[in-house]
């Protein structure tokens, strides 16, 4: 994971030094050259991430659902543990809703900064509202009916109906399970092989990221800026708000979810929880991964939470695959965010569709640095907001993928204290070391 530390500063770097050229090109006139040979670098970036969201839900989703296999379906820890994991990315979706309509950090823009952002993705509104038309004319159960694709060649086509490859990817997932056998096997195999090839293509996709932030921040500039640099200023204003959101609610999902878990479930007290996995949430924060942090996670559940082996190597790594808590409760707080700063206000039914959307794209993100961003393109096709609204929030997506990928291991750690102790598992914990 060496080459990501570096990689993190690049893009802080990129981060910055579109900032500067977005800045420099509005004071000098250079705005049409940098529209014209910049601002294309970063529209490929954008088309680079919605591009492997598509293959990254369906086999990350397929080896997700197949790694529950047979026993784990039947078993009460599986069922338990999955459970739970379920239950516990609903609450931090939640608390992202919440936290982002009360603080409405994208509500921060003035009117003609949220106009001028409305028409750099205007094409992406319009279609929206064509979108909307559609929607006036549908039943209400018209929703469920949408998930259900016809043909799956022509659901693959289009990152609109991602929750159809979604519905998909479980469908084969248990179709696999169903079969079991050395056919199964093998079929499990390759998509396993295949979510490698395609988790490597994100690495690859990332380390174009500075240079796509760089190209992405300064076309956001020079748009925001016009003749006055003002907007400018009144989005990254917008960009603080967004992050001390997303800081926020992570916080008290952690401390109010996570302390209530062990109240319910276990009489672990958090000062100790905290102590134990210290090493492997800062570690967590540093490397953005948690299949990286992974090791480090099941060796301090084990050594020094007490959990027993066979428990944590059972729910630590499904969680480390499919339990994000910290990656679906960002992904609430971004689509809101971005439809806020683009004037759209979001329905009842678009904010629960929020949930269900969320809630697959964490199950399907891998434990990778930036996988939260990549499936962001889900939620946000889902709900009819442009996905070119990526952009506003690409720039700070570093530091809060640190803040939570930190969030999704201690969640796995946590359920698996709650899982152990439920089946008389937990042994008493070891702080020395
Ligand atoms: N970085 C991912 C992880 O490893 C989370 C994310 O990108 O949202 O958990």
């Amino acid at each position: 994971m060496k080459w990501y530390k570096k990689l993190h500063w690049q893009i802080i770097i990129g981060l910055i030094l579109g900032l500067l050229w977005g800045l420099l090109a509005s004071v000098t006139g250079l705005n049409e050259f940098t529209s014209d040979y910049i601002k294309p670098f970063g529209t490929i970036f954008i088309a680079m991430l919605k591009l492997i969201a598509m293959p990254l839900v369906l086999v990350s989703l397929v080896v997700g659902v197949t790694s529950l296999n047979d026993t784990t379906k039947l078993s009460r820890m599986g069922f338990k543990t999955v459970s739970i994991y379920a239950v516990t990315t609903v609450f931090a979706i939640t608390i992202g809703l919440v936290a982002v309509n009360v603080i409405q950090p994208g509500k921060t823009l003035p009117a003609e900064t949220t106009a001028t952002l409305q028409e750099s993705y205007s094409e992406s509104v319009d279609d929206r509202s064509a979108t909307a038309e559609l929607v006036q004319n549908r039943g209400p159960l018209d929703f469920i009916v949408d998930i259900v694709p016809e043909n799956f060649f022509a659901a693959a086509s289009n990152n609109s109906s991602m929750l159809q490859v979604v519905f998909v990817a479980i469908l084969l997932g248990i179709g696999i399970i169903q079969i079991g056998g050395k056919k199964a096997q093998t079929l499990v195999d390759v998509f396993d092989a295949f979510n490698d090839v395609i988790i490597r293509i994100v690495e690859l996709i990332m380390l174009t990221a500075p240079y796509g932030v760089f190209a992405l921040m300064a076309s956001l500039i020079i748009d925001l800026a016009g003749d006055d640099l003002s907007q400018a200023m009144e989005l990254l204003y917008a960009l603080g708000w967004y992050c001390l959101t997303v800081i926020i609610a992570l916080i008290l999902h952690v401390f109010i979810v996570y302390a209530s878990l062990f109240k319910v479930m276990s009489d672990m007290k958090l000062s100790t929880f905290f102590r134990a996995i210290q090493p492997a949430m800062l570690l967590g924060f540093s490397t953005s991964s948690s299949s990286a942090t992974l090791p480090v996670t099941m060796e301090r559940v084990e050594k020094n939470l007490g959990v027993e082996d066979e428990v944590a190597s059972f729910v630590l790594p499904i969680g480390a695959t499919v339990n994000m808590d910290g990656t679906s409760l960002y992904q609430a707080v971004a689509a809101v965010f971005i439809a806020q700063a683009l004037g759209m206000d979001l329905t009842i039914a678009q904010q629960l569709m929020i949930v269900l959307t969320a809630t697959a794209a964490s199950i399907g993100a891998a434990g990778v640095p930036g996988a939260g961003i990549v499936m962001l393109v889900i939620v946000l096709e889902a709900i009819q907001v442009p996905t070119a609204g990526i952009a506003l929030i690409l720039g700070v997506d570093r530091i809060l993928d640190m803040c939570r990928t930190t969030v999704n291991i201690t969640g796995d750690a946590a359920v698996s204290v709650a899982v152990a102790s439920s089946e008389g598992r937990l042994g008493a914990p070891n702080l020395d070391d």
